[in-house]
């Protein structure tokens, strides 16, 4: 736990006017010859700049929209993108790789391959690894899906599926996004699009945290989502769910804001205050999906008032979480724009990753790297 950091308006602003300068992440200056003088010369890297304790972390591309494009796997395939993986980042986070349809792609078989390869990429980069998914109404395998299964069927399925993904990885994921997206904007339980929910009931909920539990007592549970950004319905629905969780017994620890932003809205002035409140009620708390999506003008390239303001909100999402003591998990969604969802879904917006598709840093990894600097000094 960290006890008390603060990140100065000074600092802030001298970070967010750098230039987009093109300095891929190969020629990292913090890699070798160069003695600097300057302070921070060790704490070039961004898993190096961050408090003790605090862990930065990044989406690991691959599964999910990357099979539809023409490139191959990236965590395998892309060399510079492995070396930076492991140079910037201290936690890791499967894409897809570990959700139902790419583990579990057939009721007799499971494929681990992708998640085993992380989860020992990891290890060798002394990093940790959030688990995500358990629990969700989407990238659900069709066999389950559209499957005739009665109610104890479904059951004993989720039970082992739980029993089996987080058995095999015990001990190795620091933390696991239990609970995916359990509820809609307004705050409503998915009772319709969440097979699990609409065909066992709630209580099922509960169950998928006792058996995460089980079958790895060490690893932090969480509920995960988007939208939560703010004191919100859906905050405050969550609010209330996981209170009466804990008074009976669950074993839930955590709360995680996924942060898929945009500068079409406001920054979430309230990211601060909602996480506060779900630590005060004992729970750690984490940023675990941030982006920060733009409207893209004709030429495709981000102008520089842009990044800036791409920046800022990368800027105030961490220091948001570096306030609250026990936010010790940010992650980002993917570090290059090469591998990046956004485009994929959002036609027109995009650049709403920290680096370029040729790895080059934009003001948006100065900005983090400069906050985590900050915040290691107090
Ligand atoms: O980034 C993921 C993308 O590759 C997949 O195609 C997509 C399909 O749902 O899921 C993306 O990741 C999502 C994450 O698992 C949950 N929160 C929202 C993320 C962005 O859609």
């Amino acid at each position: 736990m960290r006890h008390f950091r603060f990140i100065t308006a000074a600092f802030t602003a001298a970070a967010l006017t750098l230039p987009l300068v093109a300095t891929s992440a190969s020629a990292d200056p913090s890699r070798g010859h160069q003695s600097s003088p300057h302070a921070h010369a060790r704490y070039d890297r961004l898993r190096q700049a961050a408090p003790d304790g605090f862990v930065v972390g990044t989406a690991v591309a691959g599964g999910g929209h990357h099979l539809e494009q023409d490139y191959p796997d990236p965590f395998t395939s892309d060399k510079e993108y492995r070396k930076v993986l492991g140079q910037q980042f201290s936690s890791v986070s499967p894409e897809n790789q570990m959700k139902w349809e790419y583990i579990h792609p057939e009721q007799n078989r499971y494929n681990f391959a992708m998640a085993d390869d992380i989860v020992d990429f990891a290890e060798r980069h002394h990093q940790v690894v959030r688990g995500h998914t358990l629990l969700w109404h989407s990238q659900n395998p069709t066999w389950l899906e559209e499957g005739d299964f009665s109610d104890t069927e479904l059951r004993t399925i989720l039970r082992k599926h739980i029993k089996t993904v987080v058995g095999r990885y015990a001990g190795r994921i620091q933390q696991w996004d239990v609970a995916n997206e359990i509820f809609d904007e307004a705050g409503n339980l998915r009772t319709e699009e969440n097979i699990w929910i609409r065909e066992l009931g709630p209580g099922i909920i509960a169950d998928a945290f006792r058996w995460a539990h089980e079958a790895d007592p060490k690893a932090k549970l969480f509920f995960n989502d988007y939208g939560v950004e703010d004191v919100n319905a859906k905050t405050d629905a969550y609010y209330e769910l996981i209170k009466g969780l804990r008074k009976q017994r669950v074993p839930v620890h955590g709360f995680s804001s996924q942060a898929h932003l945009s500068t079409r809205y406001g920054f979430p002035g309230g990211l601060e205050d909602s996480l506060r409140r779900f630590d005060e009620l004992g729970l750690e708390t984490a940023i675990t999906e941030l982006d920060v999506r733009m409207d893209l003008p004709e030429s495709g390239e981000p102008t520089g008032a842009q990044l800036r303001q791409q920046a800022d909100y990368y800027q105030q999402a961490l220091s948001a979480c570096l306030a609250v003591d026990g936010c010790d998990s940010f992650t980002i969604w993917g570090f290059t724009d090469k591998y990046s969802w956004v485009p994929v879904f959002f036609e027109g917006e995009g650049s709403a990753t920290v680096m370029t598709g040729e790895f080059v840093r934009k003001p948006a990894f100065f900005a983090l790297r400069s906050a985590l600097q900050e915040a290691r000094k107090h």
